[in-house]
């Protein structure tokens, strides 16, 4: 068994899709072992996000991140991190593939519903920074 760390962003939580994403999560067999309702300050969403610091998207980014509430979740799984992220599709929803949440509910490229971490490295780090553990 992995862990991952899911986020459900400031466009879905506004959208009331909470209970949908994570219908799906568990559908999918996740277990959650974490969750909370928070807003992300300034310096959380930096740190969170300091491997795009030199993108041409970073500002927006991290304006969009703390623009309003979100759900963070510690999910378990095998393979938590290559399932999750298979279960929420390309970063595009334009090219997310049928039944992923983004294909479902994203936006756009820069709105779009979900994080997954993208390696258990990566997944340690996240949890830490936003459960501190
Ligand atoms: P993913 O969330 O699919 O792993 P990353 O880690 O490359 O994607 O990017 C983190 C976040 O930055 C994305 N979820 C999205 O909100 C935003 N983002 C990524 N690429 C772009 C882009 N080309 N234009 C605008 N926003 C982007």
């Amino acid at each position: 068994m992995s862990l991952t760390l899911a986020l459900i962003k400031p466009d879905a939580v506004q959208r009331n899709l909470i209970g949908n994403i994570i219908t799906l999560i568990e559908k999918n067999d996740f277990v959650i072992k974490d969750i909370k309702l928070m807003k992300m300050s300034n310096k959380i969403a930096q740190e969170f996000y300091s491997c795009h610091k030199e993108k041409s998207f970073y500002d927006n980014l991290i304006a969009y991140m703390t623009s309003g509430e979100i759900v963070a979740l510690v999910l378990e799984k095998n393979n938590a991190v290559t399932s999750y992220r298979n279960l929420i599709g390309s970063t595009d929803p334009n090219v997310a593939e049928d039944g992923t949440i983004r294909k479902l509910y994203a936006l756009d490229k820069s709105h779009n519903s979900v994080h997954g971490s993208d390696s258990d490295e990566n997944a340690s780090r996240e949890i830490k920074i936003i459960f501190g553990s």
